[in-house]
């Protein structure tokens, strides 16, 4: 790989101007002539059945075009909602699901009708107008009643609410019994509402004569919905373009296709104008997928001396009311349940449950914060009960060889789980922190310390693993680099960048690869019509690792050809020619140079070697012979405040470790929003349903509380650098790690604030009603004389 000044080079976003100047260009940006406006009309109950629909006053309604219902959705729709089952190969139940109900609601929000009209407020004002008469049935919110045998049904006449039951590794009894200490927990993942700035929207122009559809979208993955989109309407891939333009972010719940991705262009079809829809914030909280949703039960141990000996989880995932397209992957938390650490013996269950509530899918980490989350916590526990030192604990017990192969079979590629420990304890001053823990604890002070140290499975991923998982689509990456014939580049990829700074990096990459200036060089992506034929989108921090490299690989093709065509310029073998830095020369001749902007304009050119073709581009796709792992140490610090149960989150400390590094400053960006996000999920944020009725009692950002800047202290950032083996430029994930390791370093240091109280574990959100409770109920236990209280 030429080496010279782009890779690892800590220079600004490129897009960044655009995006903050206003000039960035989002769904609502774009328009069609003609354009009518799509308002959703939704089941105002989690289950019931729909008895009539009376349209009759919304049709005469001022500005309104059309009216649509089931009926007329089945005429221009066919097939279900795309799901990815064989990753979960016991599977019970998946019920199927069109875009829009028909006889049965089974979540609050779930389409029943739409309304097109001339303005969007003429759709939303018609879309009252349309009575539904709806007899309500009893509805299951709670994951455990769900599964009760007695409880109600999430789909009448369904046997039961399982959506499946997997055992990866069955309870080993003879291991586990040679434990000297056993813990045993019960960690609750409350449900989460991925909130990025620009909600979801929709606009479709369909073509009558040629029978073209054109879709503006705010994906994640405009190939994948191509690909469905198409299968549904029954339209070729060379007939639809998805187009996703700027993406307001999108942190996993933008991958799978939703209920509007299909009506929007059916509606477009079936009233021949273009339709927009543009989801409001309540929409977003009501039927955008949730994240999370999953009850751990935990139980591990350890020998007297600190040797750990068995993990057991068994995860509870609450589906929601239909099987989410990726839902199933959140089963990945029970094979990352060991986190870095050897164990003798590791036991995993996953129970996907039915509910009454919007789906669950991907939501940034999906599975692997659970993962670190639990393991971390029994960690914790475990040194409480053996009184060792957390950081002890773990140091005895990390993973040093490498590769390492887990219990589940997946090989961890590469790290130096300590050495980012100590860096991460180094920065945060660990010992002195204890010894001032100790004074503070005299004076009544609740300081608490928390460590987590993560791994995680990213890179999604190589064909051999993904394929079977997701039913057939391997998940590989493809890019084309094309070189202009005045030396410019264009780059186009099958990943999309909605807020990784890919219009930043990958130039970066292949201005070292080809070795012309990175201002020469433009990315392109999100456009289906451009570009390579098939991309695999942005998700499980897989852009760098796969695509980027799918972006070196073609890069490399280019130079290849560009090498052949220098010799033939050079009148020398081929094998003579070397290149240097974006330029070329003969062996032994170094003076005598050509840039690569010259054989560029050459390769367009007349007298081309024999049998070569004119033009200077290429197309790879890049198929890796592994996951990437990703690794480092989290560290919190806070204060409890005992009267109020307010939590102040003092320092922040993280160590990442993600192989090679394209830019320092954008990796730190994605560390940030990364462990804010999961601070978040520790302190703040729930989505929350009233049991009884089945409404949802956070449907505004008033009861649904997501932070600003203000809520975090500086982070304080650190990194080691163990270069990935699996990819040739070395480089791991990064656009997770923050969220995978934040929400229990936090948690870890709020139960060791508490420990003088008896309290052992809290769950999230930790907010100050939930801890002044627990610290109450521990107050009262300590003066009966049950907890000991220093
Ligand atoms: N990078 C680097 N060197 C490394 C690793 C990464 O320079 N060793 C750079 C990459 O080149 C890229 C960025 O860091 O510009 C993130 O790369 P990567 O880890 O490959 O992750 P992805 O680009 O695939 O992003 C996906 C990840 C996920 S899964 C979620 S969810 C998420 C996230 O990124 N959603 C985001 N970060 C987000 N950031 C914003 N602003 N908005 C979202 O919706």
């Amino acid at each position: 790989m030429a080496v010279t000044t782009m890779i690892g080079a800590r220079i600004h976003r490129r897009e960044d101007p655009r995006l903050v100047s206003g000039e960035g260009r989002y769904v609502d940006d774009f328009t069609r002539p003609g354009t009518v406006f799509l308002s959703v009309v939704r089941s105002p109950f989690a289950h019931a059945l729909i008895k009539s629909i009376d349209v009759s006053q919304a049709t005469k309604a001022p500005g309104v075009v059309a009216v649509y219902t089931h009926k007329d959705f089945a005429k221009v729709l066919s097939g279900t909602m795309p799901v990815t089952p064989s990753f979960v190969a016991e599977k019970k139940q998946i019920p199927p699901r069109f875009p829009i109900a028909e006889k049965e609601v089974v979540y609050q929000g779930e389409p029943v009708a739409v309304v097109l009209a001339e303005t969007k407020y003429q759709a939303s004002d018609a879309s009252n107008l349309i009575d539904v008469e709806y007899e309500q049935l009893p509805a299951v919110m709670d994951l455990d009643k769900a599964l009760e045998a007695k409880s109600p049904k999430v789909h009448s006449g369904a046997p039961d609410n399982l959506g499946w039951d997997l055992t990866y590794i069955p309870d080993d009894a003879a291991v586990m019994k040679e434990a000297d200490v056993v813990i045993k927990a019960r960690i609750l993942q409350q449900r989460l509402a991925p909130t990025s700035m620009e909600t979801r929207g929709v606009l479709a122009e369909y073509s009558k004569p040629d029978g073209t559809l054109t879709v503006w979208m705010s994906s994640q993955s405009p190939h994948f919905v191509r690909l469905f989109l198409g299968g549904a309407m029954g339209i070729p891939e060379n007939r639809l373009r998805v187009i996703s333009p700027d993406v307001g972010g999108g942190f996993g719940a933008k991958i799978s296709p939703y209920s509007e991705d299909w009506l929007v262009p059916a509606a477009a079809k079936l009233s021949g104008r273009p339709v927009k829809w543009i989801e409001s914030r309540t929409e977003s909280l009501l039927t955008t997928t949730h994240g999370r949703g999953q009850v751990f039960e935990v139980e591990a141990g350890a020998k007297k001396d600190g040797t750990l000996v068995f993990i057991k989880a068994t995860q509870y995932l609450d589906i929601g009311a239909y099987m989410g397209t990726f839902a199933a992957f959140q089963a990945c938390a029970c094979l990352l349940a060991g986190g870095a650490y050897n164990w003798k013996h590791v036991a995993a269950r996953t129970v996907g449950v039915l509910t009454n509530k919007v789906p669950t899918d991907p939501y940034r980490g999906a599975g692997r914060p659970e993962a670190t989350h639990l393991c971390e916590r029994a960690i914790d526990l475990l040194a409480g009960e053996l009184k060792m030192d957390p950081a002890e604990l773990r140091r005895k017990n990390f993973i040093t060889t490498f590769p390492h192969t887990n219990h589940f079979g997946l090989v961890f590629d590469s790290g130096a789980y300590e050495k980012a420990m100590d860096m991460a304890m180094g920065i945060a001053g660990y010992e002195k922190l204890r010894q001032e823990q100790e004074e503070g604890r005299k004076k009544g002070k609740y300081l608490g310390i928390g460590m987590s140290s993560w791994i995680e499975i990213c890179g999604f991923g190589p064909s051999a693993a993904t394929a079977p998982a997701t039913g057939g689509i391997a998940l590989v990456e493809s890019a084309q680099v094309r070189v202009f014939p005045t030396g410019s580049v264009a780059v186009y990829v099958g990943t999309h960048s909605h807020g990784q700074g890919h219009d930043t990096t990958f130039p970066q990459i292949v201005a070292d690869t080809l070795g012309v200036p990175y201002d020469s060089i433009e990315l392109r992506h999100g456009d289906t019509a451009e570009g390579p034929a098939f991309g695999y989108g942005t998700y499980g921090s897989r852009s760098l690792a796969v695509g980027g490299m799918a972006v070196h690989k073609a890069s490399k093709k280019v130079v290849d050809k560009a090498r052949k065509l220098a010799a033939h310029l050079f009148e020398a073998a081929e094998e003579d020619v070397v290149f240097d830095q974006g330029q070329f020369y003969v062996k032994g001749s170094p003076d005598k140079r050509k840039a690569f902007g010259e054989v560029a304009f050459a390769s367009y050119g007349a007298g081309l070697p024999e049998g070569m073709e004119q033009g200077l581009e290429a197309v790879a796709y890049y198929d890796p012979s592994n996951f990437v792992w990703p690794f480092g140490t989290h560290i919190a610090v806070v204060e409890v405040d005992a009267e109020t149960g307010h939590v102040d989150l003092k320092r922040y400390i993280a160590v990442d470790d993600c192989g090679n590094i394209i830019n320092p400053m954008i990796v730190d960006g994605q560390i940030h929003g990364g462990v804010a996000q999961g601070i978040s999920q520790a302190l703040y944020e729930e989505i929350i349903y009233d049991d009884e009725s089945g409404q949802m009692r956070t449907g505004t950002f008033t009861d649904y509380l997501v932070p600003s800047a203000n809520e975090f202290p500086v982070f304080e950032l650190g990194r080691t650098i163990t270069p990935s083996p699996t990819n040739e430029l070395g480089v791991k994930g990064i656009g997770e790690a923050g969220t995978i390791a934040s929400s229990v370093a936090v948690i870890n240091a709020i139960c060791d604030a508490l420990s003088p109280l008896g309290i052992k574990h809290v769950d999230m959100p930790a907010s100050p009603d939930r801890l002044w409770k627990q610290i109450q109920q521990a107050r009262g236990a300590s003066s009966n004389g049950k907890e000991a209280r220093k």
